[in-house]
């Protein structure tokens, strides 16, 4: 016979296991890679593209190397093959279905592994960069809010890139009790893919990151009251690359050796960075939209955050999100969560 003290402990670990996810599906073109459960749940998983994580905790340390692929990521069998420009469908799985918490972005970074496959890449050397970043769209409903219906994570490949061997990670962030110090929930996913085309695309070395090194437990964009936003939101992290986003590349950061520049490093540090916050989200009704897919004007908008914008305040400051969506989100996830204190605890 349990215990009290045993149900409840089982309780507790059903209630925490079912709040987090991983990727389930990637779809490329309509080809179907299937991502396997964490290994708690799925020892001897199907080869997979996607690297499968140990267990479904969200990772809260920003120097833990679990902030890399995932908690204790193992290295995938098989390699995806995705032309440049295509999109790449992210379903994220939870053990309770879909995924459901609401707030905070979804963030994608390509490292290249170089000459070597990707199955065989040690991703505590990536470099990574950024070639995407999904915030709120314009009624201030975050891009995660949008999984919660079963739609999968949007994230296009640029049509530029060179091609190769690259190691996608894709992030949430979740940011429901990003309010204290180690609150903001990350879930890193890797996938091993292969891009083909043309391109020649490639970020400047001022541009690369490394997993943990790239975020601050501090940052606006991770330590911030995500109900009670005065400004914008300010994604951690690097600048989308340059030439993803057409900006001009940030300059190499001080004290730098002189650079061998190659053919194709744009050398302009100029400073037609379009601003952020031009856009203020408003949310007249709080409802979600239901759309999976990102509306354009929000990719631009994301893809808007440049170098040199980022710690500029914005010219424009105003609540990110309506009261009303504020108290729908805290409702939600409440209900979720089944109380406060339980939504702290992960
Ligand atoms: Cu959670």
């Amino acid at each position: 016979m349990k215990s009290a003290a045993v149900t409840l402990f089982s309780a507790s670990l059903i209630a925490s296991a079912a709040a987090h996810g991983w990727v389930g599906t990637l779809t490329v073109n309509g080809k179907k890679y299937i991502g396997n459960k964490p290994v708690e749940q799925t020892p001897h998983g199907v080869p997979s593209v996607v690297r499968q994580i140990s267990n479904n905790l969200p990772v809260k340390d920003v120097t833990s190397p679990a902030l890399i692929c995932g908690r204790s990521a193992l290295p995938a069998a098989d390699v995806a093959t995705v032309p440049a420009g295509a999109t790449m469908l992210f379903d994220w799985n939870t053990l309770s279905g879909v995924w459901f918490h609401n707030v905070g972005p979804i963030i994608t970074y390509l490292a290249s592994c170089g000459t070597e496959s990707c199955a065989e890449f040690d991703a505590t050397k990536a470099k990574w960069f950024k070639i995407d970043q999904q915030g709120q769209d314009e009624n201030g409903n975050w891009a995660q809010a949008k999984l919660d219906n079963g739609s999968p994570a949007s994230v296009t490949l640029p049509a530029n890139i060179a091609p190769g061997s690259y190691l996608v990670r894709t992030e949430i962030i979740a940011l429901h009790t990003a309010q204290s110090p180690g609150g903001a929930e990350f879930y890193p996913s890797c996938s091993q893919i292969t891009v083909t085309g043309s391109g020649s695309g490639v970020p400047a070395a001022s541009e690369l990151v490394s997993f943990p090194g790239a975020y601050n437990a501090k940052a606006p964009g991770i330590l911030l009251d995500v109900y009670d936003m005065k400004t914008p939101y300010q994604f951690p992290g690097p600048p989308v690359a340059a030439f993803v986003s057409g900006a001009p590349p940030p300059p190499a950061q001080a004290p730098a050796p002189a650079r061998t520049t190659p053919a194709h490093t744009p050398t302009s540090t100029g400073t037609a960075a379009k601003p952020t916050g031009t856009k203020v989200c408003k949310n007249k009704n709080g409802k979600k939209s239901g759309n999976g897919n990102m509306g354009k004007r929000e990719r631009i908008w994301a893809r808007a955050d440049v170098p040199g914008a980022e710690p500029t305040a914005s010219p424009v400051a105003a609540p990110a999100v309506s009261r009303v969506a504020r108290v729908a989100d805290t409702r939600r996830s409440r209900a979720r969560h089944g109380r406060r204190v339980a939504a702290r605890s992960h």
